[in-house]
């Protein structure tokens, strides 16, 4: 049978990559985010490469009636979603608290925490309805040691760990699954939007060693999404071979 997954955050990344990856696999995906263009360019690939439906759905998960609309007006066939990937997110600056942005602070809280929160919010009584559900939240190792200057990011990434854990307590009833996926540092767009458009900065993250890429996030979400009906897998932290922690990680 047909499969559905929303992903949030699907113009870049893990995203998109997810897109591509249950795009080949014959799902049908919803594609959302702000850049209505690139989902736009994304829908036609993917549509004409794997002869799947895509919806593009363009929506800022920090506008909380923008997410509760466009979820209540999903057409009718597209309301069966099997799988909601919490991806979107972002970190603005590396500063040292005191020197920190406010603005950065409430742009990452919320996108990271209260945009996860909207969208699971506004997808669940499609999944309690059907009895039936997964929710996937992009957390990170940052979610699981704080580092240093990397105050407001990991604060939110905390959070997200700890809503993971949250939702699967409550969500227990309705057999909905709850995966929480951490992944270390990642050759995304994620380093330049960091250091705001700054390609030395953010090229720089990724120099000495061979970081993950968005397709070996998407592979392990693909992974987590389509095992038994029975089985979950809760919390899975991922880092590339030279990285540990959020601590050490080692570089030529
Ligand atoms: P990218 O910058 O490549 O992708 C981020 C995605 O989030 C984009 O599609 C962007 O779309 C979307 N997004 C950002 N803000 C909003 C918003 N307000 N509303 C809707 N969509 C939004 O980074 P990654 O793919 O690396 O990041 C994806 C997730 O993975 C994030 O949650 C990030 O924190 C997390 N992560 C990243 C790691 C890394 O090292 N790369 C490691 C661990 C976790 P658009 O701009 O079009 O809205
Ligand atoms: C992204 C990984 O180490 O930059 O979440 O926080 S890190």
């Amino acid at each position: 049978m047909k499969k559905i997954i929303l992903i949030t955050g699907a113009s870049s990344g893990f995203g998109e990559a997810s897109a591509y990856t249950f795009a080949k696999a014959g799902w049908d995906c919803i594609i959302t985010g702000r850049r209505k263009d690139r989902l736009e360019k994304l829908a036609t690939t993917l549509q004409t490469e794997f002869g799947v439906k895509i919806l593009v759905l363009p929506f800022d998960v920090q506008h909380k009636d923008a997410v509760f609309s466009a979820i209540e007006n999903l057409p009718e066939s597209w309301k069966a979603i099997d799988v909601l990937l919490n991806n979107a997110g972002l970190a603005l600056g590396r500063d040292s608290f005191e020197n920190a942005s406010l603005d950065d602070w409430d742009t990452m809280i919320d996108t990271n925490v209260k945009g996860l929160m909207y969208v699971s919010k506004a997808v669940l009584p499609l999944f309690i309805q059907r009895k039936k559900g997964h929710i996937i939240n992009i957390g990170s190792t940052a979610g699981k040691e704080v580092y240093k200057d990397g105050n407001g990011y990991c604060a939110t990434k905390h959070a997200v760990d700890a809503i993971s854990k949250a939702m699967r307590i409550d969500l227990l009833p309705y057999q909905i699954k709850v995966t929480a996926i951490h992944p270390g540092a990642a050759d995304t767009e994620f380093s330049l939007v960091r250091y705001k458009g700054d390609e030395d900065k953010a090229a720089k993250v990724y120099e000495g060693y061979k970081a993950l890429d968005a397709q070996d996030v998407a592979d392990i979400i693909f992974y987590a999404a389509t095992l038994p009906d029975h089985v979950c897998i809760n919390d899975l932290t991922v880092t590339c071979l030279s990285q540990a922690n959020s601590f050490y990680l080692h570089k030529e």
